[in-house]
């Protein structure tokens, strides 16, 4: 039977905030956790990933985790360290002791964001493409896909690493016209990584079938995640306001953007 108890960490964030609307409609039972109260769930565990008797106790009895806390953007290397490598593994050790059989993890196109992107006839990118983090937060999401294959290699605790794209209401780039991820489809993908057996550890794409995609989903599409969403409707309008793609522009040659330049905290 599919998962149905779910523990949501990050439940507070953009990401956390849009699944606690959707994810419910597929059958779901949230129980919610971040650093800061979620708004209008007084039931929420507010803690920290480095408490780890409160991670045992929000971990118990759950059929599994969607992983969402961390640090979500760029930042020194210690927090990166605190909040998303120890916290990740924290969270890990938590459902190790308590049973939990599946972990949903927010991964990143970050991981890979050195990756030269595709252009119009290229073969898309394979999600057995190598590591090439683009900042300290990429490599804590590199991290946390070897940590994930370690946990299942190791011990038999399934995790799906979903690289997401942009998981935002509506793509605000032109680059995100290639890895936007709309929130009913980021649902939907959720949905299948929960329910579908025997994943091991699986690594997927998310994101909507973009026209502009990048990147290969047939991974996802494997595990039952049927997209119905694509950004194009948006394409017009962000290039007449921002302008083509300049391949010469760092930030636009890479997978992961501006990531790949952004923020100036080098050196370090
Ligand atoms: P967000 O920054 O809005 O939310 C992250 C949440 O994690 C926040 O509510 C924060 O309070 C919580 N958090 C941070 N440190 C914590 C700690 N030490 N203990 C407990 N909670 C902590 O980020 P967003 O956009 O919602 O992303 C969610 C996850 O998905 C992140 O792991 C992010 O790296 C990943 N992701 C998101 C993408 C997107 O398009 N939104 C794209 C790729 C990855
Ligand atoms: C991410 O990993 C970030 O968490 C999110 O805020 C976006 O910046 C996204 O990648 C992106 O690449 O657009």
């Amino acid at each position: 039977p599919a998962p149905r108890t779910v523990l949501l960490t990050g439940a507070a964030g953009g990401l956390g905030t849009l699944m606690r609307g959707l994810l419910p409609a597929h059958g779901y039972e949230l129980r919610l956790f971040d650093l800061v109260p979620v708004e209008g769930e007084p039931d929420a565990i507010t803690a920290d990933l480095g408490d780890k008797e409160a991670l045992r106790e929000a971990v118990r009895g759950v059929d599994a985790i969607i992983h969402l806390a961390g640090i979500s953007l760029e930042a020194s290397f210690d927090k990166i360290l605190r909040a998303n490598i120890e916290g990740t593994h924290n969270l890990y050790e938590a459902a190790l002791a308590e049973g939990v059989r599946r972990i949903v993890f927010a991964s990143s196109n970050h991981a890979v964001g050195f990756t030269p992107r595709p252009f119009p006839g290229d073969p898309l990118i394979p999600v057995e493409t190598p590591h090439r983090p683009d900042s300290f937060y990429g490599l804590s999401k590199s991290f946390g896909e070897d940590l994930a294959q370690l946990y299942w290699d190791r011990h038999g605790l399934e995790t799906v690493s979903v690289r997401i794209g942009s998981c935002f209401p509506e793509p605000t780039s032109v680059r995100m016209l290639s890895v936007w991820m709309s929130p009913a489809d980021g649902a939907r993908l959720f949905d299948a990584a929960l329910s579908a057996e025997n994943v091991g550890h699986t690594v997927i794409h998310g994101s909507s079938d973009n026209t502009r995609l990048w990147w290969d989903l047939t991974s996802a599409r494997s595990l039952g995640y049927e997209p119905k969403d694509d950004s194009e409707p948006y394409a017009a309008k962000l290039i007449a306001e921002q302008g083509e793609l300049d391949p010469d522009n760092p930030d636009h040659a890479h997978l992961g953007g501006h990531f790949c330049t952004n923020p100036p905290i080098w050196p370090h």
